[in-house]
This record gives C-alpha cells, sequence and structure tokens, in this order.
C-alpha cells in the first residue's frame, strides 16, 4: 500500500512490495530474499552494512498499453534502476519517491533490477554522517502502472477563502509519451460538482497543463479539529472512452498569517509538538504502517497538535494519517547542520532543488502540512550561505505560494537570514548544552531575533529538549538520567507554553533514533543513539512522558 485511500480506479496499478532477489553487488555473492519496504538493516547480516547491494524481481505485463510507469516512493539512498539490462532511471535521496516511464513494453516477463548505495562519498552532499542514521534498502513502497499515451501525471489544488465562499485552483498536469498530438477531455469530480475541459490537444512527447478556478458551497473546511477531506478524481477521456484516472485526497483549508501569529481557516493556531525521525528499533527508518498510527496514537495521547518532519520530507502513508486525525505538519527538506563547505560540495545545490521539487510536487495536496522547512541549523551565518538560503526559499515559494516557509537556526546572534522565511525558528537547547536560567537565555533570543529581521514575525522554538537514557534512574539528576531530563523539559516547557510571542514549540524529540558512528558522532551519543527521546525507540516512555503530557494538555 502506498496510500490510505485508492489513487486509480481505471488506471491498471499493481504493488510491487514483497519479496525481492538480494545480494551484495559483486561476484559470486549469497543471495538472499529481502522484503520491499524495508531497510537492509533489518536482517543481521546487513544490520550496520553501508554500501552497494541489488534487489531484483521479475515481472509480467499482461496487457499491452503506451506504456508501463515505475513508482518508488523511497530508496535509501541513492538508486539505479535497470528494466531488462537496460538503465531507466538514476535517483538520489531516500526520503522523495521518483517514477519511470518506459514506453511500449512487450507482453510477457521481464526483470526489474535496482542497484542501491548507502555509502558515505562526495557524491552524497545530503546523506553524510550524521545524528541520525542513512538506512540502505527499498524504504518505502513501490508499484507499476500501465498507462495510456496520455496520462495524468499529478494534480494541484489549492483552496482559497474569499467573501465566504470557497473558491478552489485545481492544475491538471497531462503528460503525452507517444509521437502522435491526442485530443483528450478531462473532468473533475468534487464535492459533488463536476467540472470539464473538451477539446485539448496535446502535442506529442510534451507535458501540459489544465487549470479549472471553480467556487464551491456547503463546503467543510479542514481542520485540526475538524480535518475533513474531499476526494477529487480526475479522468481523462479520449473518442469517448475513460482512458486514465488519477484519486487526490484533498481538504478546504487555507495558512495566513496575520502579524506574529498563524491562523487556519478563522482559527489562530498554537503549534505544539515533536520532531520525529523515520526511525523505530528493528525497522529502521521502514516504519510499518501500524507503528506509524502507534506514534501518532502516543503524540495524541501526549497532547501534541504538530509534528516536524526532522529533517527531510515523509514517507506518504504517514502524511495522509495526519491528514485523517489534523496534526499539523512542518515538513523540510533534507539537510541537518551543513557547514558552509559542507553547502559547497558541488552537488548540494542540484540535490537540494531536486529534493524541494519531488517534495512539493508530491506532497502539495495534504492539508496536514501548513509549513514548509529548508536547511535545518545550516551555515547561515555566512553571505554565501544566504544565497543559498534564499535561493531555496525562492524556488519553493515559486512551487508553491499558499504555505509559509521557515528554517531551524542554531547560528544564535550570528544569523543573516532572518529576513528571508516567513516565520522565524531557533533551536535551544538550555539546560543541556548550556547551564543558564531558561527565562533569560530565551528574552536574549527574542530579543535579538525581533533586531535581525524577525520583528513583528511569528516565533516557533523549532528543537528544545535533554537526552534521558531509558531505564537509567539517578538519585543526583546526573544529566542523561531520566530524572534530569523532566528537569530540563519542565523547566523548558513552562517558559515556551506560557509565551504569547511564540506562536509554536516542537519537543526534541519524540523518539530515540539511531546515528552514525562516523565522524565521532559516537562519542557525543551513548549506545550511538540520539537519546532526547520522549520514549525510547521501541516506543516505551522514560519518566518525562508524564510531565510532557502534563504540559502539553494544559495549552
Ligand atoms: C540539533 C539538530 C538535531 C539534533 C539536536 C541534538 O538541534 O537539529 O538534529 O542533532 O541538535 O540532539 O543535539
Amino acid at each position: 500500500m502506498l496510500r490510505l485511500f485508492e489513487q486509480h480506479h481505471v488506471r491498471k496499478v499493481k504493488s510491487l512490495n514483497g519479496s525481492w532477489n538480494f545480494k551484495k553487488t559483486g561476484e559470486a555473492t549469497k543471495e538472499y530474499t529481502m522484503i520491499v519496504p524495508s531497510c537492509w538493516e533489518q536482517h543481521p547480516d546487513f544490520s550496520s552494512f553501508r554500501g552497494e547491494a541489488e534487489y531484483k524481481k521479475e515481472i509480467f505485463i499482461t496487457e499491452k498499453t503506451a506504456g508501463l510507469r515505475l513508482d518508488f516512493k523511497g530508496i535509501s539512498h541513492t538508486a539505479d534502476v535497470y528494466f531488462d539490462n537496460q538503465k531507466v532511471a538514476h535517483h538520489y535521496n531516500a526520503y522523495t519517491p521518483f517514477s519511470v516511464v518506459i514506453p511500449n513494453v512487450d507482453l510477457g516477463s521481464h526483470e526489474l533490477r535496482v542497484v542501491v548505495d548507502n555509502s558515505f562519498n562526495e557524491n552524497s552532499a545530503l546523506h553524510i554522517p550524521n545524528d541520525y542514521y542513512s538506512y540502505g534498502g527499498i524504504t518505502r513502497g513501490v508499484s507499476m502502472e500501465l498507462i495510456p499515451n496520455v496520462f495524468i501525471e499529478r494534480i494541484e489544488f489549492t483552496p482559497q477563502y474569499r467573501d465566504h465562499i470557497w473558491e478552489a485552483n485545481i492544475k491538471v498536469f497531462l503528460k503525452n509519451i507517444q509521437q502522435l498530438p491526442t485530443t483528450v477531455t478531462v473532468q473533475i469530480d468534487i464535492a459533488g460538482k463536476v467540472f470539464t475541459r473538451k477539446d485539448l490537444n496535446i502535442n506529442e512527447s510534451t507535458s501540459q497543463v489544465v487549470e479549472f478556478n471553480e467556487r464551491f458551497f456547503d463546503i467543510e473546511s479542514w481542520s485540526p479539529t475538524n480535518p475533513h477531506l474531499y476526494l477529487l478524481k480526475s479522468h481523462l477521456i479520449s473518442d469517448e472512452n475513460v482512458i486514465d484516472d488519477l484519486i487526490e485526497r484533498v481538504g478546504f483549508r487555507e495558512v495566513e498569517i496575520r502579524g506574529n501569529k498563524v491562523w487556519i481557516n478563522a482559527e489562530e493556531i498554537f503549534l505544539k509538538g515533536f520532531n520525529r525521525h523515520e526511525d523505530y528499533g528493528e525497522f529502521g527508518c521502514a516504519i510499518p504502517l501500524q507503528l506509524m498510527v502507534h506514534d501518532l496514537d502516543i503524540m495524541q495521547d501526549l497532547g501534541a497538535n504538530s509534528v516536524r518532519t526532522c529533517h527531510y520530507p515523509n514517507d506518504e502513508l504517514f502524511l495522509d494519517l495526519c491528514d485523517e486525525r489534523g496534526i499539523m505538519v512542518w515538513e523540510e527538506n533534507h539537510a541537518r547542520g551543513l557547514s558552509l563547505a559542507e553547502m559547497k560540495n558541488q552537488n548540494f545545490k542540484k540535490q537540494c532543488e531536486n529534493c524541494n521539487r519531488e517534495m512539493v510536487e508530491n506532497h502539495y495536496n495534504h492539508p496536514s502540512i501548513i509549513i514548509w522547512g529548508i536547511l535545518n541549523e545550516c551555515a547561515s551565518e555566512t553571505e554565501e550561505g544566504r544565497e543559498m538560503y534564499k535561493n531555496q526559499y525562492d524556488q519553493i515559494r515559486s512551487m508553491d505560494q499558499s504555505r509559509p516557509l521557515t528554517s531551524a537556526t542554531c547560528r544564535h546572534f550570528t544569523d543573516i537570514c532572518l529576513d528571508l522565511p516567513d516565520i522565524v525558528s531557533f533551536n535551544m537547547y538550555t539546560g543541556w548544552y548550556q547551564d543558564m536560567s531558561v527565562e533569560e537565555r530565551h528574552n536574549q533570543e527574542l530579543n535579538w531575533i525581533h533586531k535581525e529581521g524577525g520583528e513583528g514575525k511569528p516565533i516557533i522554538v523549532s528543537e528544545f529538549g535533554a537526552g534521558g537514557i531509558y531505564g537509567y534512574r539517578d538519585r543526583a539528576r546526573s544529566k542523561w538520567s531520566e530524572e534530569r531530563q523532566v528537569d530540563i523539559l519542565t523547566s523548558n516547557l513552562q517558559i515556551y507554553l506560557n509565551d504569547p510571542r511564540i506562536m509554536g514549540v516542537f519537543i526534541w524529540q519524540f523518539a530515540d533514533c539511531r546515528i552514525t558512528e562516523e565522524n565521532n558522532w559516537f562519542a557525543a551519543r551513548p549506545r550511538s543513539y540520539n537519546n532526547k527521546g520522549i520514549v525510547d525507540e521501541y516506543r516505551r516512555p522514560k519518566m518525562v512522558y508524564s510531565a510532557v503530557k502534563e504540559y502539553f494538555n494544559k495549552v
């Protein structure tokens, strides 16, 4: 399952999840059977394997159509895709989906082979040794689709509330994969209304956007307290026949900045949430759906209303769950703590641009996503870094004007980019990395933000927290004990949750997560884990759980 709802009733889709042949690349290596999706680290022989391996699967084409479309929701972290030994796709980044269309595939048996590499090297600017783990494998779902010569690539649904009426701009992106022009009709069906565009000439080998601007009445809006969703069904008709379709699930909601607050529809919001890595015990980043549900059940039990997808785009199944539950999402591109030298890697710009484009294009219709974030704790204190931040804000704004942008900084008192985002966010570990009064340090930070470009903008404390090793109890309440984690979290929550100058907080972090040992990360991370979770990597609650629940449920 790639989504929580069916995206096609007409297009023929087949899941390729399940057993694949697997082996390390190279000669005469041992053959395994590996489940897709999963991390290869789940297998005892590969629990710390960093390198290259290949997956193979035989697929059968039982109907002749114009093209075969392969849809990969996530491969960690570099993939080369071969179809009958012909290379058909290359993709970098574990956290964004990609697809490839192979025209005119013959009936019968074919070989699909995917070479996957999770090694660290100069070609990888974003997956580097870090305070989270870059797993290996086909870690999210895969499917194959039979498509006609003109098919619906994607849809963008942008709702707006004007003069007490819901309006929506709907863009339908069509692609003609063959060498002959085709005339089609596009039909949209949503909220009991049907819209049609007839006699559209789609030229050979081109993409074309068909746009609708419509008004709606008797609409139930999407909000955190009433997350009402609508299915948007699109059909492609040629010569009186429905040749393709695509179904999206959308919500009528608008995100607005009013002064230093963020509003959803007619409601001012305060974000109380968690930073959540995609990491769960032996499952690594390939978290099964029922455990995604478990995570959200726990977050909502704690009184959270939001989640930050630190530090990369998340699995669409998780975003679908957030849509259904009204959990507000800060989704961010893939980057964590890159120095200027690392941002100057020759692949950084392209890899970020691709990640931003794939994130926005594929996740655009999720009403739960209310903020796009970029470049967590990168070199925003430098002129060259500022240029890169500005370019990425501009890129995302060019694709989506409906959501505010932000970036979590730790360049305190030196950051020169605070004027660029719509929302100013900062990471602060008072009581853990620096022992001083939380209130005093917080006022220092807000005074600096106001002077350096953040005046009048919404402000989020995007990270704060402390380490607590599950099961480590200490009368002296030493650092790394569960007791000290309670002390530090409560001293921070008391200040942040009662300050009208901020509009949100994200605790670092929801659950403990594995980190990479390289670059000495292990030395500052007992167990080679980031132990700042409210629960551990198996979601076992630490002492701090009840303290967070008490504070979050007061707001
Ligand atoms: C930073 C970073 C997080 C994590 C945190 C920590 O704020 O953004 O990814 O590394 O520090 O645990 O120190």
